[in-house]
Parts: structure tokens; C-alpha cells; sequence
């Protein structure tokens, strides 16, 4: 590292040079920075949902097209994935600090063969924020725990993450072992991850395809609505 970049006090940044250096931090797998960097954001006024989206998720794009390039290596993108993590601890409670009262109850998880886990994570941030109540399952789940724990946790939603194109198909194992039990239609089945689309989502029976975490807590929001409306109906 140069003297110069030894130098560099992140506080003396504007917010763009900042959001910049922040890209960077990330890119090297700087966790005490990318700590830093959130909390200047949030002392500048910054929303938490902005920090999220712009100066982190922003950052994990940059590292994820160079990792596909193989300019970047998995202990690399370790590296960052702990970092991008480290601040997402930071905006946690905030991003849950509505005090929304719980309007449904989701088991979300990545399925089995996957360990990615930061989309699913910042799924269930968002979810949690705008007051549904989140299980967190982890990641490598195969289908029993998914329909063993909803059934445990009353759950209204199923959420399955994928971010390998080998894995999604497992997501179809599950809603498989839905309806073969009969359990389907208990349950809002949401499905995301960077290799899905709405076609693959409708093509294995799950009820929306979630693009990214806001689209996710939209669809949670209409769908239970929805369910609440037929039930009251019927
Ligand atoms: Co992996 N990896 N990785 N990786 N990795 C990808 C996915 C890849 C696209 C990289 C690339 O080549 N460009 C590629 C997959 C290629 C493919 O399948 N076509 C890949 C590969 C190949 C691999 C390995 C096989 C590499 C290897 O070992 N040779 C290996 C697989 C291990 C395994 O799972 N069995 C592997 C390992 C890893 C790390 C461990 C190093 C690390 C994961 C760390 C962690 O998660 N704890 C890692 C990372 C970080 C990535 C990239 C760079 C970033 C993923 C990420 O966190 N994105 C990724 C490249 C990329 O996606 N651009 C890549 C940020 C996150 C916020 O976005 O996860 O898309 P995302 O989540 C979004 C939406 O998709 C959606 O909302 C989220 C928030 O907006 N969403 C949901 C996600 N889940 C949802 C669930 C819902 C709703 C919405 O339910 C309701």
C-alpha cells in the first residue's frame, strides 16, 4: 500500500469519492473500512436502504463481474463477500427499526449445493424491516428442512435462494415435495437469485420470482394480501 492510500481518511471524502473508495474497500476485502465507510454514510444522513443498494450492493457488482472474468479468485471474493458483511451487521437493526407490527411469517434459505448466502441475508434484512417476521434457515438446505420447518414455524412464506445455475433446479425438487404432500397451497413459495427469471420461477410452480430484495418484500406484501382477501372472502 502507498503512503499515500496509508493517508487516505475516508471522513475527508465527499459522498461520491467516498461511495468510490467504498467500491474499492470492497474489492480489496477491507472489512474495518467498508465499516467505516456505512457508518459515515449513516452520520451524513444517508437511509440504510441506500447505503445497502448503492454503496455495497454497488461494490459486490463490480467484484462479481470480475470474478466471472476470472480476474478475481474465490478466497478474494471471500474476502469481500466478509466485508460487504460486515457492514450489512451495521444496517441491520436499522433496516429493522420500523416498528412495523409482523405481517407474516417466512422461512427462507439457499438451497442444497449452494452456500451463497449475502442475497439471501439481505432478503431477509428487508424482510424484516418492513415487519414480517424472518426464520433464517442458512444455506446447503435440502428439501425436508424447508417443508419441515415451515410446517414447525407456521410459516406463511417459503423463500429459497440460488445463485448457481446447477442448484436452481433443486428448487423444483421442493415445490415437487410440496405438492406431492399436499402442502402446497399453504404456503406463499418466493424464489430468487442472480440465474433465475419470472419464466423459470412461474416454469417450477413457485408464486413470484423476486429480481432483488425490495421486489421480494412487495410480493410478500401483495401476496399475503391476497391471501388474506380470499380467506375473508371465502
Ligand atoms: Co460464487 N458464483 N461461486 N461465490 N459468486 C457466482 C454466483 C457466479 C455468477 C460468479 C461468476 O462466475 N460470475 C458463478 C455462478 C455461475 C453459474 O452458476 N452460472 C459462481 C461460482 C461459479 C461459484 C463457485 C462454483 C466457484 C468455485 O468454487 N469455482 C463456488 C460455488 C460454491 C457453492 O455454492 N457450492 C462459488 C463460491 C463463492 C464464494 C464462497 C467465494 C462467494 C460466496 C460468499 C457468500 O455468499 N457468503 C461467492 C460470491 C460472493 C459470488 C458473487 C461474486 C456474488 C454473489 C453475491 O453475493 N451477490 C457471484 C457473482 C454475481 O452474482 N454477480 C458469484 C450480491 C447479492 C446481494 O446479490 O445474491 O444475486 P444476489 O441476491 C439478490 C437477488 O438475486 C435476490 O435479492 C438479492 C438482493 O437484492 N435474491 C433473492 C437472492 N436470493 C433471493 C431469495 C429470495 C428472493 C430474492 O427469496 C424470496
Amino acid at each position: 500500500m502507498s503512503d499515500e492510500e496509508d493517508d487516505l481518511i475516508l471522513s475527508d471524502l465527499n459522498d461520491e469519492e467516498l461511495v468510490e473508495q467504498m467500491f474499492d474497500d470492497l474489492y480489496d476485502g477491507l472489512k474495518e473500512e467498508i465499516e467505516e465507510g456505512v457508518n459515515i454514510l449513516l452520520e451524513r444522513g444517508w437511509e440504510p436502504y441506500r447505503i445497502l443498494t448503492e454503496a455495497l450492493v454497488g461494490g459486490m457488482t463490480v467484484v462479481g463481474k470480475d470474478f466471472r472474468d476470472g480476474i478475481l479468485f474465490v478466497p478474494e471474493v471471500l474476502l469481500a463477500a466478509n466485508a460487504m458483511k460486515g457492514g450489512m451487521a451495521i444496517l441491520k437493526p436499522l433496516l429493522a427499526e420500523t416498528g412495523a407490527p409482523t405481517i407474516g411469517k417466512m422461512v427462507i434459505g439457499t438451497v442444497k449445493g449452494d452456500i451463497h448466502d449475502i442475497g439471501k441475508n439481505l432478503v431477509s434484512m428487508m424482510m424484516e424491516g418492513a415487519g414480517f417476521e424472518v426464520v433464517d434457515l442458512g444455506i446447503n438446505n435440502p428439501v425436508e428442512t424447508y417443508i419441515e420447518a415451515a410446517a414447525a414455524e407456521n410459516a406463511d412464506i417459503v423463500g429459497m435462494s440460488a445463485l448457481l445455475t446447477t442448484t436452481m433446479p433443486y428448487m423444483k425438487v421442493v415445490i415437487d415435495q410440496m405438492v406431492e404432500q399436499g402442502i402446497r397451497d399453504d404456503y406463499i413459495v418466493l424464489v430468487g437469485g442472480a440465474p433465475l427469471n419470472e419464466e423459470f420461477g412461474k416454469a417450477i410452480g413457485a408464486d413470484a420470482y423476486c429480481r432483488d430484495a425490495a421486489v421480494a418484500v412487495e410480493m410478500a406484501k401483495d401476496l399475503i394480501a391476497r391471501r388474506h382477501n380470499q380467506r375473508a372472502a371465502g
